[in-house]
Formats: C-alpha cells, structure tokens, sequence
C-alpha cells in the first residue's frame, strides 16, 4: 500500500486541474501579449482564472494578484521591497516577523537585517502559538512590516492574523501573512482580516506546482520584481505562466469547495487517527487541536529519532517528515520543538503527518500499524530509551 501523508510538503494535483491545464501546452500555446488569434484564445481562460483566485482570497477587484512563481518568490519580494522602499531610503528601520516563519521569510530577514535592517523576531509560546500582544508591544513609528504567517508548516498551529491585522490596522503598519497553509484548510478573507499582503502557492492545494502569489491590497504599493515588459501591472514582468494560472484558478475554486470537507471530514479523521497515535505511551503533541490546521499533526515519540521512523514508514510505503521538506535533508532538530524549549532529545523526536480531501481511513488504519510496529522496534534499540515489553517503560 502507498500512503501519502506529507501534503504540507505538496499536494497530488488535482485531475482536473490538470484537465483544464492540458490544452494550454500543445493546442493554445499562445503568448497572451501577441496581437493573434493564438494570443485571443487564452484571454478568456486567464480572466476566468484571475477571478478564481480573487474570489478564493476574497479581493476586491481593485486590489492586485501578481502572480510568481512559488510562495518563496513572494515571501522574498514582499520584504526586499519594504528594505528598498521604506529601510533603504531612511524612512523607517524595523520590521516584525515570528521566529517560526517559513525559510522564506526567515532567511529573507536576516539577509536584509545583514544591509542594516532591524528586524524583532517574535517568540512562540508553549503551545506553538504566537501571542497578538506580542506584535502590539513591538511596533515603533519606524516599523515597516508586520509578518506573520498564517498557519505554521510544521504543527499547523493557527496564528491570529485577525487581532495582528487589527493591530497593524490602528497603527497603519503593512501587514502581510504567508498563508501557504491556510488556502483551502481555513476560510481566507483579506477584507476581514485586514491583510496588505497576502502569499499563497498553487501546489499546496491540489494545484501545479511553479505557481505562486502575491496578493497587494490597492494603497499598499510594492517595487516591481521584475523589470521589463509590464504583465502583471508592471509588477512582474515576463510570459504568463498560463497554463500554471489557469491551474491556480481551478485549484483555488475546487479549495473554496472542498472547505467545508476539509474543515469537518478531513479534521475528524485526523482527530481520530491522532487520538489512536497519542495512545501509544511517551507520545506528544504540542499545540491544541482548536487550535491547528484541520490536516496536520506533529508528534512526538519519545526515544526515536524522527529519521528513524520516516526509514520505517517509507519502507512500508507511508510519506510523512520529520517537519519542513526543505529543512528535512539537514538532520537538525524540528525548528518549532526547538522554539518552544523542547528538550534535545523530544526536538528530534518530531513526525509530521499531514492530510489532505484525498486521504481514507483505510490509509490511516494502516498507517497507524505500521507505526506502532515501528515503535516498539525502534524503542527497542534506542539507546535514549528503556524499553519494558510489559508497558512499565521509564523515560531516558
Ligand atoms: N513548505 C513544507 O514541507 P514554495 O515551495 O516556495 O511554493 O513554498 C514555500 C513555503 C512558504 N511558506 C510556507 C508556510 C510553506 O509551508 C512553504 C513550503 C513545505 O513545509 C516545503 S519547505
């Protein structure tokens, strides 16, 4: 059996994305600027698309979406713009972001703090949770970005974008939220939850992968990223991705859907399979269910290391991680166990399992088998973990 339990990594496209996307490559393989026929038949596709994703996000059709590439693309244009419009010309020197955002946004913070950013790196509690407090105590009239993603990749912990949007409201601060993991698991709504910038990447909700966003409330303007032939209101110049657009678009409208699916179905198998896991002993999950994404469990086990169990799961054909696909090669610990204070031992302990519509209770069943399999005969040979067949196991 193959299980796929990694969809905070990615997601299986979705076959009918694909089905809207196959013409756009062999038959309608016009550029959309080009003054011909060729170019005419992609126009009507590419609106109807735009105003997929503009409905899934809730703007205003005032506002821009730029589409890029990847949600890393968005992250790191967002704050090298704010460092040349607002740091760079002396007008402000500081900007706030959680210490557990994405790479994205955590690498792009410290290369524009090395050019003389300040930049405040807020703390998550023991639960995995940022405090909206936190960002209220932190800004200064010399603040220029507020960035909170939000929901964290690895627990799925919910960030309250509401009251921070608020916040950055009352003090006329850009907020901008990555919200990678909340399309398509949470009800999005820049309007409501007063966002100046808004990332989100198409492969994370059953959508092709190369196809990210940027979304720009209008007032809230950006330094263009890509100079050159004005698509994209000038913002991002260069060839549509048109099959990739057209993608989102059906993606984004399948994740509008399937909300209500993923928000009670999808989150009762999780809760279920999640109760099933937490009885094995010596296992923990940081943040509260309330309070996470309705997919995504981190757990846990004591005296195993997580790379251990991944060996073990992939064996048997199950795709889960140790935490963030891209930080999963370097063997370091889970970067939000480190966070919280989780002691070295539990950091390295972490599994992420994330669902998506297309997980079944058969494949958790069978999920949860393999790992208690894998427990037991990895406690076995732990050497930070005293293994007792009867149930009386002592912890390292
Ligand atoms: N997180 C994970 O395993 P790209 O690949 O650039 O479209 O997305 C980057 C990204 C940005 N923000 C968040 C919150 C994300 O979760 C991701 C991708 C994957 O958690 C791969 S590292």
């Amino acid at each position: 059996m193959k299980v796929y339990l990694d969809n905070n990594a990615t997601t299986i496209v979705d076959p009918q994305v694909k089905e809207v996307m196959d013409p756009f490559f062999v038959e309608k393989y016009g550029n959309p600027n080009s003054l011909h026929a060729y170019a005419g038949e992609t126009h009507l596709p590419l609106k109807s698309a735009m105003e997929k994703i503009y409905a899934g996000i809730h703007a205003p059709k005032e506002d821009s979406v730029v589409i890029t590439s990847c949600a890393t693309e968005s992250n790191n244009w967002v704050l090298k713009s704010i460092y040349f419009e607002y740091i760079l010309t002396g007008r402000k020197n500081h900007i706030i972001v959680s210490e557990v955002e994405h790479p994205s946004i955590i690498a792009t913070a410290k290369f524009i703090e090395s050019m003389g950013c300040r930049v405040t790196y807020l703390p998550i509690n023991s639960e995995g949770l940022i405090e909206a407090q936190s960002v209220r105590d932190n800004i200064t009239p010399k603040t220029a970005l507020v960035s909170v993603m939000w929901a964290n990749n690895e627990t799925g912990a919910i960030f309250p974008v509401e009251e921070i949007g608020e916040i950055c409201k009352e003090y006329n601060v850009p907020f901008h939220t990555d919200a990678v993991q909340a399309i398509g698991k949470l009800p999005v709504d820049v309007e409501r939850f007063n966002v100046d910038y808004l990332t989100f990447s198409a492969h994370k909700f059953h959508g092709p992968k190369g196809v990210g966003a940027l979304y720009i409330k209008k007032g809230r303007e950006l330094t263009p990223l890509l100079h050159g032939g004005a698509q994209m209101g000038g913002y991002r110049s260069g060839t549509l991705n048109v099959a990739g657009i057209i993608g989102m678009g059906k993606a984004m409208e399948q994740a509008v859907d399937a909300l209500d699916y993923e928000m009670s179905d999808v989150r009762e198998m999780r809760d279920a399979f999640e109760d099933a896991l937490l009885e094995i002993e010596d296992t923990f999950v940081v943040t509260p269910r309330a309070k996470r994404t309705p997919n995504t469990i981190l757990i846990s086990f004591r005296g195993i290391e997580g790379e251990s169990m991944l060996w073990d799961l992939n064996r048997a054909g199950i795709a889960a991680s140790t935490g963030s696909a891209c930080a999963s090669e370097d063997l370091e610990a889970n970067s939000v166990m480190e966070a919280i204070g989780a002691d070295e031992d539990l950091a390295h302990t972490a599994i992420r399992f994330s669902l998506s519509r297309y997980t079944t209770q058969e494949e958790l069943d069978y999920t949860l088998e393999v790992v208690k399999k894998a427990v037991k005969r990895l406690r076995e040979i732990s050497s930070s973990y005293a293994y007792a067949p009867e149930g009386h196991n002592t912890k390292s």
